[in-house]
């Protein structure tokens, strides 16, 4: 139940007695009451949302999810905190939302932990809060109402064995492989790396290097130049990102080779943004593992059910797909459920909106 609204409506209640009296004592005026409850029912539900940062397509998608969902026209006052990447001012954030005393707090946190104390206070402050995106890691579950996001130790296993059954398909026996991950201690980060890490161990498979790009195409760019000039014959550059992906093309073909399967190097990539999905499409990204960013409507699904009185789902995870350049590999099996692999043609390129 909205806070403010329960002030209203409690206000509203004393309202109506103190009418009644008034009535029963023969000078009253009934018309209080309605005026109470036509402020609670105008009443908007303000919002505070600490964001991560703008480090990438991904994340521009996901903010202007959340702001076009909560807007003025459809109820809601809407405060945007843009922590730059840094806990400390989700933290700040998350405090200042407190004192503000908003109805609901929505957290999309850089990283998994370090988020008792803060949620404990937003608790205590009697503020449902909401995750969204990567997940938080707290001693007590009932620091946060519901979450919604990705799977994505799930995207990394399908990413994983997409690339055993590709190598399969074509032959390839020798693999030289590097892996520029998320920003360290990210659920992105944890699950696709795991997702890796757990194919490398399972085939024996040659990982030359793991080095955080931190989800940017700046980093992504840094440590491609940096793993190339280490190196010598890296073929596959399992990506964390698209942005990172974008930052590694450049370094890679800065140093003259040749981006794509049938070339010098593969790289993987995940989110497919519509940026993403065009490097998939010209071939210089040979599988995109999706990440869908628009969450905006499903923390809002969340919060009218919490407006109802209705318990929502703990944990939500979003249904996703796998975008190759070819058909080499058609689908892939993980934990028992077979994944389609789509071929990104002009029709899935019209179709992606960010
Ligand atoms: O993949 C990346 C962004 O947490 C799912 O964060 C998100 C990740 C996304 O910076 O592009």
């Amino acid at each position: 139940m909205r806070k403010n609204f329960m002030k209203k409506v409690v206000a509203g209640m004393l309202t109506a007695v103190m009418a009644f009296s008034l009535t029963a004592c023969g000078g009253g005026d009934a018309s209080t009451n309605d005026t109470a409850k036509e402020e609670g029912s105008s009443d908007v539900i303000t919002v505070g949302f600490s964001q991560v940062g703008a480090e990438s397509d991904w994340r521009t998608a996901n903010s202007e999810s959340m702001k076009s969902t909560f807007t003025k026209d459809n109820g809601y006052e809407l405060i945007f905190d843009d922590a730059q990447q840094k806990q400390e001012n989700q933290i700040s954030a998350i405090r200042n939302f407190i004192q503000q005393d908003v109805d609901y707090i929505v957290l999309a946190p850089v990283t998994e932990t370090g988020w008792d104390a803060v949620l404990g206070e937003a608790k205590q402050a009697g503020i449902p809060v909401i995750i969204v995106d990567r997940m938080v890691d707290v001693k007590d579950d009932s620091l946060y109402t519901a979450w919604v996001g990705s799977n994505f130790e799930l995207e990394g296993k399908k990413a994983a064995a997409y690339l055993d059954a590709y190598m399969k398909a074509k032959n390839m026996k020798d693999m030289k492989l590097v892996n520029i991950q998320g920003t360290i201690g990210a659920s992105a980060q944890i699950g696709r790396t795991k997702g890796l890490d757990d194919a490398v161990a399972a085939n024996g498979w040659n990982l030359l290097e793991q080095q955080t790009g931190e989800f940017t195409q700046a980093k992504g760019q840094e440590v491609m130049e940096s793993m190339l000039k280490q190196y010598d014959n890296i073929n596959v550059v399992y990506c964390e990102n698209d942005n990172e992906a974008f930052g590694a093309i450049d370094a890679i073909k800065a140093a003259g080779y040749e981006v794509g399967a049938d070339k010098d190097m593969m790289v993987f990539s995940f989110d497919s943004t519509k940026e993403g999905l065009k490097k998939v499409q010209s071939g210089e990204i040979t599988l995109n593992t999706e990440c869908n960013p628009l969450h905006g409507p499903r923390v809002e699904a969340i919060i009218k059910q919490l407006e109802n009185k209705e318990t929502p789902e703990k944990k939500a995870y979003v249904d996703e797909e796998m975008f190759a350049h070819d058909d080499t590999v058609k689908s892939v099996t993980v934990d028992g459920k077979e994944y389609p692999v789509t071929v990104v043609t002009d029709e899935v390129m019209g179709a992606r909106k960010y």
